[in-house]
């Protein structure tokens, strides 16, 4: 059995981060399902809480190592499995790679996170379409700039021709929009490097519905 252990779901965009960090290192591992919906979210029971009491996924295990946050665990797996770097060496690059994943990361995914919308629905009375407003508001402010960022840094990928953390934050980012019929028409540069990615056998086999927890009809 693999030693590498990684606590996620199907649809959480920053395990779909850890899962194409993983598979573009090409690291075996297991995954453990955390299911986010049913029951009110496993996330909240006490066996996960022991894990990481923020109740959030992912969780990566590797032996006696113990990790949450999805950019720390790739920040870890670049230390000790560099095989593959997603962080580049050469400085002006590594800190252009480490501010654009993190204008995905914590600037826009927090923002439209499991346990936001349903503080908005459960406690504030926001209703289903004002909900999806908020969702596509703060992609779509986080994808204008993001645009405009790529303009100069990309080249075949999000930064130069090197796959990047920049493109492992990206794609779940996508697919999230997607999913909510955000219109990716204002971001050319955003869908071509995307529609690149997607077809990298590391990316697709860390896809959603990939997955062995995924419930495609949902
Ligand atoms: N900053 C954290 C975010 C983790 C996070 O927000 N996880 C979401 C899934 S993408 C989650 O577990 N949500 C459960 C909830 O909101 O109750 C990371 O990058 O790992």
């Amino acid at each position: 059995m693999s030693k590498l252990t990684l606590y996620g779901y199907w649809r959480s965009s920053a395990a779909y981060r850890v899962r194409i960090a993983l598979n573009l290192k090409q690291l075996a591992y297991q995954q453990k399902s955390v299911h986010l919906v049913k029951g009110g979210g496993e996330q909240h029971s006490a066996d996960f809480q022991a894990l990481n009491p923020s109740e959030l996924v992912p969780v990566l295990v590797d032996g006696d190592v113990r990790l949450n946050q999805s950019l720390t665990i790739i920040d870890y797996l670049d230390e000790q499995y560099p095989n593959v770097l997603l962080t580049p060496v050469d400085k002006e690059r590594r800190y252009l790679v480490k501010a654009l994943a993190q204008d995905i990361a914590v600037d826009i995914h927090p923002l439209n996170n499991l346990r936001v919308l349903q503080f908005l629905t459960q406690h504030l009375d926001a209703s289903d379409a004002v909900k999806k407003e908020w969702y596509r508001h703060w992609i779509e402010v986080g994808f204008a700039s993001l645009e405009k960022k790529l303009a100069t840094a990309h080249g075949l990928y999000c930064v130069g021709d090197e796959i990047s953390l920049v493109d492992v934050c990206l794609v779940p980012q996508v697919y999230n929009a997607e999913r909510f019929e955000v219109s990716m028409e204002p971001y050319p540069i955003i869908q071509k490097v995307t529609r690149s990615l997607i077809q990298h056998p590391a990316f697709e086999q860390a896809a959603p519905e990939n997955q062995p927890d995924a419930v495609v009809s949902t």
